[in-house]
């Protein structure tokens, strides 16, 4: 077998596991997510390089990274899946789990599981997004409305009582208005476009606590870099900018898990599964290099 960032079969091993959960059972508009992961982890295994240009360092020296996939569970309701996720994430007790979605819905998951091991207060989450996803329920879209949407995620995770920072943030209704302008809710939301982009340290100093947990939907980024999405939308953050920033938070933080969701492969280019790809690398030696 070549090598491969994915570099440890036996998971006891692992300083990391990665885990593929393929599901779109409540996407919007085009579905697609359900073969994200696995383009993903193609990407991982074969065109990411073990050179670290920023750390000058072999990748595949300094770090441990296994692989797991969730199995079939496309045809599974949000709310078995979200207890599958979150059954594997606790089993996984002190590995750092990585997960790859999927649709947004999957972070929640994760999100339950980590809420078990941490208080959620001291945990905040960085959203890169480019919709808030903090509907109550995605009945003003669906003819059969679930708590559980991807629209529907950040929600959730502030009523577990993580606080949030989302960046990025381009649409968003009503409602998710009115939810992240309260400040009981204790999110920070930092809109893209309609002023001035905020600089990195503005974005850092909204983190109170040590530990950090970070999303990813790739629509966060600008469909120039990450053009195979569900629901893009014009004008993200710049490719450079979003590595600065996950790079200065890993650096100054303690991060106890992450994922990337939303990728839907397309067939003219492999440029979205590609990023996440190198996101997914960015995040891993940032976190793990000594
Ligand atoms: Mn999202």
């Amino acid at each position: 077998m070549a090598n491969s960032i994915i570099n440890e079969k036996n998971i006891n091993n692992a300083d990391a596991v990665i885990l593929s959960v393929g599901y779109e059972k409540t996407a919007s508009s085009h579905k697609g997510t359900l073969a994200g992961p696995k383009a993903v982890v193609g990407q991982l295994s074969k065109q990411i390089e073990f050179f670290d240009r920023k750390l000058k360092k072999e990748a595949t020296d300094f770090m441990k990274i296994a692989y797991q996939d969730l199995g079939n569970v496309a045809a599974l309701s949000p709310e078995k899946v979200l207890t599958k996720i979150s059954d594997k994430c606790e089993s996984l007790k002190d590995k750092f789990v990585f997960l790859l979605g999927g649709e947004h819905s999957v972070s929640l998951g994760a999100f339950k599981a980590l809420a078990k091991k941490y208080n959620p207060k001291d945990v905040t989450i960085l959203q890169i997004d480019a919709h808030c996803d903090l509907r109550n329920d995605d009945s003003d879209y669906s003819d059969d409305p679930t708590n559980y949407a991807h629209s529907c995620v950040m929600r959730r995770a502030s009523e577990l009582g993580f606080p949030l920072v989302q960046v990025g943030i381009r649409t968003y209704s009503t409602d998710e208005y009115k939810f992240f302008s309260n400040k009981k809710n204790n999110v920070t939301t930092f809109e893209w476009g309609r002023g001035k982009i905020p600089t990195i340290e503005t974005i850092l100093k909204a983190f109170k606590t040590k530990y950090v947990y970070i999303t990813i939907d790739v629509d966060g980024f600008d469909p120039a870099h990450m053009p195979g999405t569900g629901t893009a939308v014009q004008g993200g953050l710049e490719w450079w900018y979003g590595i600065d920033l996950i790079e200065k938070l890993i650096n100054k933080k303690t991060l106890v898990g992450a994922d990337i969701v939303e990728v839907s492969p397309q067939k003219e280019t492999v440029l979205t599964e590609y990023g996440a790809a190198q996101l997914c690398y960015t995040m891993l030696t940032n976190k793990f290099v000594k």
